[in-house]
């Protein structure tokens, strides 16, 4: 069975992702958004309960980086929540949006890193220079290469690919993101600087709504602070808060959709390695930290 005590490969969480759809078929869909390079496909859950108004878009990207294991792991500890938690604060937030949540966006990337190279990050797409992989969060179409990205195939880290979109991840989950209405979060994960990052990340100019964006973040982190009294840094802009880098999901969606809410959470972890018998604790933080954003 799936539990949040380990870590999976891909195929087990489109298994429980899968499992969760069937189980509540009425409200809750498996949603393919494409296939990834080796041909896996991109899945995620929608979770649109039944309510008499339209309700707003809250899209989750995880796994964008390949090694940032914890991230899907808490994702998919946060849909368990929203599925089965007695909480009435959690059913609200689960009858509050419609809910797109993606655990794996680089499928292959993670598969590498479970069975190869754990400290994959990129995509596993092979360059006409014989390297492997770009940087699924350099890769975007919003001033792509402009900071913080290599130009070279073999780097093992930032790599922005041959050019915008080069990546069909990429490439598909923009599709996915282009056909959502009404989209009003896009929340990403990544690990493991322990920060809350609001848009841009390849500019200190702020949004036109960061003092709302500033506000709101910070009620997240006091929510998420209150479980496991974790201390994150910011709300702050990522190119402030942590490096300028350009061609990022976050300032893509922000610059092409004006979605008005984007937040990139660096959870926490060391040197991208966080116990299996702790995904608890991260699980329940941010649980805290959406209700408290919600
Ligand atoms: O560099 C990144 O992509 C993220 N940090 S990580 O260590 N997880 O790789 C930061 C994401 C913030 N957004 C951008 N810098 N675009
Ligand atoms: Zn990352």
């Amino acid at each position: 069975g799936f539990s949040w005590t380990a870590y999976y490969d891909v195929d087990s969480i489109y298994g429980y992702l899968q499992n969760v759809s069937q189980q509540n078929s009425n409200w809750t869909q498996l949603v393919v958004a494409g296939k990834s390079y080796e041909g896996r496909q991109i899945v995620g859950l929608r979770i649109n309960t039944p309510t008499a108004v339209d309700k707003p878009v809250m899209f989750i990207e995880s796994g964008i980086h390949a090694r940032e294991w914890i991230t899907p792991a808490t994702t998919t500890y946060f849909i368990n929540e929203l599925m089965t938690s007695q909480d009435p604060e959690i059913a609200a937030l689960r009858d509050s949006f419609d809910w797109h949540i993606f655990p794996t966006v680089n499928p292959d990337g993670y598969h590498y890193s479970f069975t190869r190279d754990r400290m994959w990050r990129k995509t596993r797409s092979r360059s006409s220079n014989g390297c492997y992989g770009a940087d699924p969060n350099r890769n975007w179409d919003y001033n792509w290469m402009d900071y913080g990205a290599s130009k070279n195939p073999c780097n093992y880290q930032t790599y922005g690919g041959h050019s915008p979109f080069s990546e069909v991840e990429t490439r598909t989950l923009a599709a996915y993101i282009s056909g959502l209405e009404n989209m009003l979060g896009y929340v990403a994960f990544h690990a493991d600087a322990q920060m809350l990052l609001l848009p841009y990340s390849d500019s200190t100019e702020h949004t036109a709504n960061y003092d709302d964006l500033k506000q709101i973040g910070e009620t997240s982190l006091k929510y998420g602070y209150a479980v496991n009294k974790a201390k994150y840094e910011g709300p702050g802009t990522a190119a402030e808060l942590l490096y300028k880098a350009s061609g990022g999901s976050m300032d893509w969606v922000r610059h092409a959709h004006g979605t008005p809410l984007v937040y990139t959470y660096e959870l926490r972890g060391r040197y991208f390695h966080w116990p299996p018998s702790r995904i608890h604790e991260q699980g329940d933080e941010v649980t805290q930290m959406l209700l408290g954003l919600a």
